[in-house]
C-alpha cells in the first residue's frame, strides 16, 4: 500500500509540473487520462479491506507493545523488590489511604504515566474515526464507480445492475473499481455481507442502505445473509465474483433487461 500511495504522489506531483507546461485543456485531457488510468486501473482505490487492515495492524502493534512495556516493567518490579532473607524494612514515607504523594517520584511518574497513556487513547479514537470516516464518505467523492441495488428475498440475494439486469445469486463485478451497493429488502430485515471484502450492511424493507467496496484480486468470494430472518436464513448465500476487467465488460455487454438465476455454490 505504501508504495502504491507513493506511486500516486508521484504521478499527481508530475501532473502538477506537466500542467505548467501544457495548456489547459491539454493538461486537462491528459491528466484526466492519467488519474483515471492510477486511480482505477492500477487498482489505486483505497478500499474499506485495506482500512480495517490497517486499523488492525496500528491497534495489533501498539497493543504488543503496551502488554510487553507493563510485563517488563512488573516482572522487573518483582524482581528488584523481592523478599530477601535478613534485610531490614526500608523506612518509606508512604502516603496514607487518600493522601497524595507529596515528594518522591512516585507522583510524577503517576502524572507521565496517565498523561502518555491519556495521549495515546485519544490520538488512537481520533485517528480511527478519521480513519472510518474515509470509508462513509469516499464513494461520494468517486464519480467513476459501479452501482448496483442488492436486494434481499425470503431466500435469495437478487442483484440488479445500471442497466436493468438482475441476476440472483452472483454478483459479478469488474476487478479495481469501487462498487457502490443499494441495498433493500422486499419481505423482512436481512443483513448482506461479504467477510472476505470486508463489507456488511442491513436490508431493510422500504429502506436503501449503501455499502462500499473495491475487489482488489480476482476470484469468487462467499456472500452470507447475517440477519436470522426465517428457516432458510442458513442457505441464503450468494457468490460476488470479481472479474478482470474485459472480461467483465464483454459478459455486461451479454446482459440485458432479463433475470438469471446462476446456482450458488454451497
Ligand atoms: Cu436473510
Amino acid at each position: 500500500m505504501f508504495y502504491v500511495n507513493k506511486l500516486r504522489d508521484i504521478c499527481y506531483r508530475n501532473d502538477f509540473y506537466l500542467s505548467l507546461l501544457l495548456t489547459k485543456d491539454m493538461a486537462g485531457s491528459w491528466l484526466g487520462a492519467h488519474i483515471d488510468g492510477v486511480l482505477l486501473h492500477a487498482g489505486d482505490v483505497r478500499a474499506p479491506a485495506d482500512v480495517f487492515g490497517d486499523i488492525y495492524q496500528v491497534f495489533l502493534i501498539l497493543g504488543t507493545l503496551v502488554g510487553v512495556v507493563v510485563i517488563a516493567y512488573t516482572l522487573y518490579n518483582s524482581y528488584k523488590y523481592r523478599a530477601q532473607d535478613g534485610a531490614a524494612p526500608e523506612s518509606v514515607d508512604r502516603p496514607s489511604l487518600g493522601e497524595l504523594p507529596t515528594s518522591g517520584g512516585g507522583g510524577r511518574k503517576l502524572f507521565l504515566s496517565f498523561s502518555i497513556s491519556a495521549i495515546i487513547v485519544l490520538s488512537l479514537i481520533g485517528w480511527t474515526y478519521t480513519t472510518l470516516l474515509y470509508v462513509e464518505n469516499e464513494p461520494a467523492q468517486h464519480e467513476d464507480r459501479m452501482d448496483v441495488d442488492v436486494v434481499g428475498h425470503r431466500f435469495s440475494w437478487e442483484f440488479v445492475y445500471p442497466n436493468g439486469h438482475s441476476a440472483t445469486g452472483t454478483l459479478r463485478v469488474p476487478k479495481n473499481e469501487l462498487v457502490q451497493l443499494h441495498l433493500t429488502s422486499n419481505d423482512v430485515f436481512h443483513n448482506f455481507g461479504v467477510p472476505e471484502l470486508r463489507v456488511k450492511a442491513d436490508a431493510i424493507p422500504g429502506q436503501t442502505t449503501t455499502a462500499w467496496f473495491v475487489g482488489k484480486e480476482t476470484g469468487e468470494y462467499a456472500a452470507h445473509c447475517y440477519e436470522l430472518c426465517g428457516s432458510g436464513h442458513s442457505y441464503m448465500d450468494a457468490t460476488v465474483v470479481v472479474m478482470e476487467r474485459d472480461a467483465y465488460r464483454e459478459w455486461y455487454n451479454t446482459t440485458s433487461g432479463g433475470n438469471e438465476t446462476e446456482a450458488v455454490k454451497p
